[in-house]
Order: C-alpha cells, then structure tokens, then sequence
C-alpha cells in the first residue's frame, strides 16, 4: 500500500480507538480525526445524509431572509481580493470549507465529512462525471436561462448576488471542456516553494474547473453552487499531499499579501476563527482524506497499460490501423471538445480574459502557464507504452455517459490511429465495454507500428515524485 494511504488508514483506525483525540498542536477534536472520502465512494445512504444537510443550511430561518448558506456564498465575494492570487489561497479555502463542514455537522446532528471530487480523473470528459448525474449536482443549465433542472439542487435559489436559479453554462454548449489531468496535477509536485505551487495551481489548473462549468461557479459567488466544496475540498487534499512529500517542509507559507507585507503564519483567515498556522496540518481541523485512485471498470488499467508493449497482438476483427497524417502537431492530439479519442490527453480551452482579471491574475502569465501546459500534454501522449489512467479507454463509464452521436472511436498514438465503428442504435454498458475492451487488446499493435514516440518516461515529463504518486494512487503499472 502507498505510505500515504496506510497513514490515512492508521488515521481512520485511530478515530475508532479513540474518540477523544487530539489534534497534533493539542486542539481538541470530540470526535477524533474524520476521513473525508471520495464523493462517488459514499453510500447512496450518506451521500443523502449530505444533499440534506447542505439544503437544511441553504433553508432561511426567516421566510426572505438570507440562509446561513447564502452568507457563505457571500463572505466568499467579500474575500475576492485577499483569498484570491495571494498565498491566503490556500489557507483560507481550508479554513473556509471546514467552517462549512463544521455547520453541516451542527445543522444534521451527524458526523458529515465533507466529500471531495476528483476532477483530474474525470478530466477528459467531465461532462459525463458522476457529480453531474441526477442523484447528485444535476447537469448544464438548460439554454433559455442557464437554470440548472435537474439533480438534487434544481430547486435552489440563492440570493447572492439576486435571487434566482441555480445556474450552469458549460463552456461547448452540451459538453464540458477538458479539466487538467492526473498527470498534470501530480507535476505540480515539482514546485518546493510554497508560494510556487500555490500560484501554479490556483492557475490554471483550479480556475479552469470553474471557469469551464461556468455561470454562478466562475463568479465570486462560486459556492452558489454546491459544488464548490467538494472542488475546493480536491484542492485541499492536494496541498495536503503536498505538504506531506517528503523533502516537503509541512509548515511551509511565504509569499506577499495584498497590502505588501509579508505573508505570514500568524496572518488572521477572514470569517473564520483561524489562522494560517491553525490550518497547516489538517489534523488540527479534525479531518484527513481519504485515498483514491478510481475503480477498474471493464477495461482495468493494469490489463491496458500491460498490453501496451512490446509485443504486437492481432487486431480485433473490426478495428482497423490507419496513419495520422501529420503526428508531431495538434492533430495528433483531439480537439477539446472530441470525445471519440480515447488514448489521448485533451488540452484544457484557454481561461476567459474576463475570468483571469476578476482573480487578479495577468493574462500574459496565465496564457504562458497554458502553453507549457499544452506542451505538457503533447509529451505524456508521446510516451511509450503509457496511458493515463484519466484516458477514455479506462473510463468506460464517462464513455457510456457521452457516446451518443458519435459514429466510431479512436485511439491515437504518435502517426498510428485505431478505428472501432460504433453500431447504431442504443448504446448500453455491455456494449461500451466490449468495443473499449477490443481497442485495448489491439493496442499493443498500435505501439508496434508508432515510429516518432518519445525516449521520455512519465518521471522525465512530470517529475519523480508526481510520477510515484500517479502510479501509486491510481494503480498505474507501466511506462
Ligand atoms: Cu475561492
């Protein structure tokens, strides 16, 4: 087992020894250290425990009174500037959300941990994440109005900043652009300055997810949307890992406040009773996170990954292997919003100007983080033998979400093209599954003919530590 993921074990055994532990710096937690785990690993029973426990906090105590939630959402807009683009990003998020995990506690009399979302395993068709279903978030807004009509919250009407619907505006109309990767978001492990790391995820890779899903959730009202806290609760488990890598220093904080000072551990958390120095470790707040690394659906990644080499397998009778013309460039990579492709990794769509001015950022810096981003990308599809676990071909229920339309799917590796017709009609899981299961077992043929792939490994493109933590968390075998 990974080190981190036996820690968060040993964390979960000890809540059960002990349920009068104590936080590391001695602050109490009545209840020991709870594990916030992954939204789609809850039971359809606590998942209800938590949709109703957010509504109990989004019911105004006073008919046309704002809910306490509703202040929520507004402290976050009072905070635009000192929570946003500074080193407070961080800090103030975690201390914010656990304020917020705390009142859903109060507010149900249970012990609700707050979920997280992985969205970097969901990044190359978030469209079809489970968050988006009905027995959760619900989906885009409808066209008329952008007011989001289905899912648990169709009926929410926050106040801030006027009273209306719930709304969503994914950025391609029906589908959704792509999120930063796995693989991505593990290279920000590269950064050891505080400071650095924070800034390169704040932007892009955190601000897409909002900036992409749009409306109420790429405004400073963003926690209108509920699912604001299980994004910010990814961010925070992320920091957290970090934080935790070894060669890391755990207590790490510097940087620059808006009003010039030196940021600083005994800097006051605006709306909470906290400061930096009371959020640095986690355990301190009660809480740790749980690991994930996604399910093997029918097409598990170790049988993809191991297929890949070496060795050429025959292809599956209706798949054919064409040339892609012009491989080094773009088209060897799908365009953002193809969901036929499913080898390799999507570039996430340029952040809007208007986005990046309301956090304060430059557009210049941030147009420069997205190339090497992109250029990122164009490095981990060219590596041998490796598929990211976030690639379509092992997520065959994002593919059973979004194949519709679609006459065939493909997989692309270097100046070589898989093709599958897609039969039409009906498409159902058995079906999803066998056409995925036919590419995969196809693939190794595929590596065999590729000529221009890269000597790089996954380690030379994202560094070491990321490279560790993307095959041990999500069960990657090769490369
Ligand atoms: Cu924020």
């Amino acid at each position: 087992m990974h080190a981190f993921a036996k820690l968060l074990s040993l964390a979960a055994v000890l809540t059960v020894l002990s349920p009068l532990s104590l936080g590391v710096a001695g602050q109490q937690c009545p209840n020991g250290i709870g594990v916030r785990p992954e939204i789609r690993t809850l039971s359809p029973g606590d998942l209800k425990a938590f949709i109703d426990a957010v509504k109990l906090l989004q019911t105004p105590r006073n008919r046309g009174q704002p809910s306490e939630y509703d202040n929520f959402a507004m402290q976050h807009n009072q905070v635009r500037t000192i929570a946003h683009n500074t080193p407070q990003f961080l800090p103030w998020h975690r201390a914010y959300i656990r304020v917020f995990e705390s009142r859903l506690q109060a507010v149900s009399g249970r012990r609700i941990m707050l979920p997280f979302w992985d969205w970097s395993f969901d990044s190359q068709a978030p469209a079809g994440s489970p968050v988006f279903q009905d027995n959760m978030f619900g989906g885009n807004g409808r066209s008329s109005d952008g007011c989001v009509i289905n899912g648990q919250f169709r009926d929410w009407r926050p106040v801030y900043p006027s009273p209306r619907c719930l709304r969503r505006s994914f950025d391609r109309g029906a589908s959704l652009s792509p999120f930063t990767s796995v693989e991505g978001i593990r290279s920000l492990f590269r950064y050891r300055d505080y400071n650095t790391f924070r800034t390169q995820f704040e932007f892009p890779p955190h601000g897409q997810v909002h900036n992409a899903i749009g409306s109420d959730f790429s405004s400073m009202f963003s926690p209108n949307d509920p699912l604001f806290w299980l994004h910010h609760a990814f961010v925070d488990k992320i920091w957290s890992e970090w934080q935790r890598t070894p060669g890391n220093n755990p207590n790490a904080y510097n940087g620059v406040n808006p009003n010039r000072s030196q940021a600083s551990v005994n800097d006051q958390l605006a709306y909470t009773p906290y400061r930096v120095r009371d959020v640095l470790d986690t355990r301190n707040l009660c809480y740790v996170y749980a690991s994930f690394g996604g399910f093997s659906g029918g097409v598990s990644r170790r049988s993809v990954t191991d297929s890949v080499p070496r060795t050429a397998t025959s292809l599956a009778p209706d798949v054919t292997l064409q040339d892609v013309a012009n491989a080094s460039d773009a088209t060897a990579r799908p365009a953002a919003d193809d969901q036929l492709e499913l080898l390799q990794l999507r570039d996430p769509k340029p952040l809007s100007e208007d986005f990046i001015r309301m956090n304060n950022y430059d557009v210049a810096v941030v147009r420069q983080r997205e190339e090497e981003a992109r250029n990122m990308v164009k490095q981990l599809n060219a590596i041998p033998n490796y598929v990211s676990p976030a690639a379509l071909i092992n997520r065959p229920d994002l593919a059973l979400n979004i194949i519709g339309k679609h006459g065939s799917l493909v997989a692309t590796k270097g100046n070589k093209r898989l093709r599958i017709k897609v039969p039409t009609g009906a498409k159902d899981s058995t079906m999803i599954h066998n056409l995925l299961r036919k590419m995969a077992s196809s693939l190794g043929t595929l590596q065999k003919h590729v000529v221009n792939n890269s000597r790089k490994t996954l380690a030379d493109v994202i560094g070491a530590t990321g490279a560790q933590s993307v095959k041990s968390i999500y069960g990657v075998r090769s490369s």
